[in-house]
């Protein structure tokens, strides 16, 4: 995960697991679905200013504003900026700093978002509305707050009798008026005690008699037939999420049991929304991820939801993982994990910089995490890379499902090295990359393992291959407008174990490239998929067409999963003449050094570490004979990308082209 810079106004799209929105704290989230998206309307938990501003403590919550973020798959979130600060509030405090949780609901077209603030008159906490034709606003204050409504924490039920009720604070509930701003009775019915002072309550207290202790942030909502009034409340130490049901949107409710229990981090708060969205239920909520040492800071998080047949909520067990379909193809954070052994742990990548999100520590020999929901429709064919730090020669496999699924990609990491190339990178982030073995069926689940352990992951990412090779048609192929030839038997590579280029002389090369074994490889013509064997090494030739002017012969080891480094290339073509073509010269490019025969007569040898570059070498003159001439090659290469371009061009030195591959 990476921290985005706050780009005030300007939508900003956030790809998330839990926590979903990675730019700022937020608590309090109250979703929404309008227009076929869900809306986030949550607080905007911030670190108090300094100097600290009269009146506003340190260790306690500290909101100046709301911010609106929307989704349309629960991944990716837009951030629309803000849509109130505590200035614009006519009867607010503008230096308060409480703009505690809201809700927003739409009636008759217009958007109705409710939120706590103190008071310009007072302390404690009343709430008021702003009005907005869009969900993401712009939003306008109503001049006054809502009279007879003194806390926090309000939400808004539409009921199918017709009538929207506010709930707020410790599970009151009054009918608003049809104008959505007013309550239809304000006379005070109770006193309620908030620190030093008394306020005159109007509506009803639905959570009288039942277990309540300090509860705050109700959430009410109707399905099948059933009214549910959920709220936090402190059944031990910390706050939980509780529930009770009724047949009426006032009650009287009955307790039904917890929807989810304190925070395992000793997080004070929790505070949630229950939202429908294509059919699944979801549950918001939140914890204080990014601020573990400071449970005022807050962040949002999401986890399915379910129903029992008799209507009951069943208990929800908070997870890193969220929810959400995850594209193969963006950054999957697999920090968030579904599941991992017990060893599995989360570290900061930046302690100072918690924005940064984490990653995970596979520590031992077995450690496993799962990641589920992986959408790979839009991968094809290609690698996948990963952001990894080890402490030492490590290696990991990814594998479709679980520990007995097929293998997607095996990864290697070499972080230390011995020898005359000793590099020690141990402890620093690497990116290191796999071919993929096996391509998955769109969504699938991935288990990701270690043998040896000592392994941090920070994210995978799945890429699709850039075409680099096609499969040849049965007709000829012409040189490209260039003249370079296209068409090519390559067998796969042959391992040399190589680790330097320095000795690329023609003494070593001719060893390699002339020695009887190596050129008995090319005593017949090769013929695709033909298999042969060097050295004890199988090997396969493949007949293929480049997409490009240059043979990318690294790209060609990725695609056959064969090795890149420290290997010798073999490729063969036959160009076919329709008369003899005298007085031309074989023009070459290679990365690192080749051997080029026409015919079996050797006439290039292009020796030395080299990089490919047009026409880097050019043979002596020789004549394509009228019929079928064969034209082999070998590139040898230690650490290097290995390719290169062949073309023919004649005195002039203007391409060949009247020629055809077979
Ligand atoms: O965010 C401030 C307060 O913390 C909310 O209003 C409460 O529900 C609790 O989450």
């Amino acid at each position: 995960m990476r921290q985005f810079l706050p780009l005030l106004f300007l939508p900003l799209t956030l790809h998330a697991q839990n926590p979903i929105i990675h730019n700022q704290f937020c608590a309090d989230p109250t979703a929404r679905v309008f227009n076929g998206k869900v809306y986030l309307y949550p607080s905007h938990d911030i670190n108090p200013p300094k100097p600290l501003p009269e009146g506003v403590r340190e260790d306690w919550f500290c909101m100046e504003d709301y911010h609106v973020f929307s989704s349309e798959n629960l991944t990716d979130w837009k951030d629309h900026g803000v849509i109130i600060n505590q200035k614009d509030v006519p009867w607010g405090n503008p230096g308060a700093y409480s703009m505690w949780a809201p809700d927003c609901v739409e009636r008759n077209g217009k958007y109705y978002f409710y939120f706590p603030d103190a008071p310009k008159d007072g302390h404690g906490f009343t709430i008021g509305v702003a009005i907005a034709d869009k969900p993401e606003g712009p939003f306008t204050p109503v001049k006054t707050n809502i009279q007879g409504v003194g806390g926090i924490d309000p939400c808004v039920l539409l009921a199918s009798d017709g009538n929207a009720y506010l709930f707020w604070g410790p599970g009151r509930c009054a009918k608003l008026k049809d104008n959505m701003i007013e309550i239809e009775d304000d006379t005070p019915v109770e006193t309620i005690k908030f620190g030093e002072r008394e306020f005159q309550m109007s509506g009803v207290n639905c959570l009288k008699d039942l277990p309540s202790r300090q509860a705050e942030g109700p959430f009410a909502f109707e399905y099948n037939g059933n009214f549910y009034l959920t709220y936090p409340y402190v059944r031990e130490n910390t706050e939980v999420l509780g529930y009770a049901m009724s047949k009426h949107p006032m009650g009287p409710y009955e307790y039904k049991g917890l929807i989810m229990k304190e925070h395992a981090n000793g997080c004070w708060t929790n505070h949630h929304s229950i939202v429908n969205f294509k059919g699944q239920w979801y549950l918001f909520y939140h914890q204080n991820d990014y601020s573990p040492n400071d449970d005022k800071r807050r962040s949002v998080r999401i986890e399915k939801l379910y129903f029992n047949p008799d209507g009951t909520i069943k208990e929800v067990t908070p997870t890193l993982r969220g929810v959400g379909i995850v594209d193969a193809l963006s950054k999957i954070e697999v920090d968030r994990y579904s599941s991992a052994s017990s060893d599995v742990k989360i570290e900061f990548l930046d302690e100072e910089d918690k924005f940064q999100g984490w990653s995970a520590r596979l520590e031992k020999k077995g450690s496993y995490l799962t990641f589920n929901d992986v959408d790979f429709s839009k991968f094809e064919n290609g690698y996948v890379t990963a952001n990894v730090k080890a402490d030492k020669n490590t290696s990991f496999i990814i594998r479709d499902k679980n520990a007995k699924g097929k293998i997607i990609a095996q990864f290697k990491v070499v972080c230390i090295t011995e020898g005359q190339f000793k590099r020690d990178y141990s402890g620093q982030w690497l990116t290191v990359t796999a071919p993929v073995n096996y391509l998955p069926k769109n969504i699938t689940d991935l288990y990701i393992s270690t043998e040896e352990g000592g392994l941090n992951i920070d994210n995978i990412q799945f890429k699709n291959s850039e075409k680099y090779f096609s499969k040849p048609s049965s007709t000829f192929l012409q040189p490209d407008n260039d003249g370079f030839i296209k068409r090519w038997h390559i067998l796969e590579p042959i391992n040399m174990d190589l680790f330097t280029n320095a000795i690329f002389t023609d003494s070593y090369l001719d060893s390699v490239f002339c020695n009887s074994n190596y050129t008995k490889l090319f005593a017949t013509q090769p013929s695709d998929n033909q298999k042969v064997k060097y050295n004890n090494q199988n090997l396969v030739w493949h007949k293929t067409d480049s997409e490009r002017f240059n043979v990318k012969l690294f790209r060609f080891s990725e695609m056959y999963s064969k090795k890149y480094y420290g290997v010798l290339y073999s490729a063969v073509t036959v160009i076919n003449c329709d008369e003899d073509i005298e007085n031309v010269r074989l023009a070459v490019g290679s990365n690192s050094a080749s051997c080029w025969w026409l015919n079996d007569e050797k006439i290039l040898l292009m020796q030395g570490d080299r990089r490919m570059v047009k026409d880097d070498c050019v043979s002596k003159s020789v004549t394509l004979k009228k019929g079928r001439n064969v034209l082999r090659g070998a590139v040898i290469n230690g650490p290097g990308m290995s390719d290169f371009c062949v073309r023919f061009i004649d005195k002039n030195l203007n391409p060949v082209r009247n020629i055809r591959i077979e």
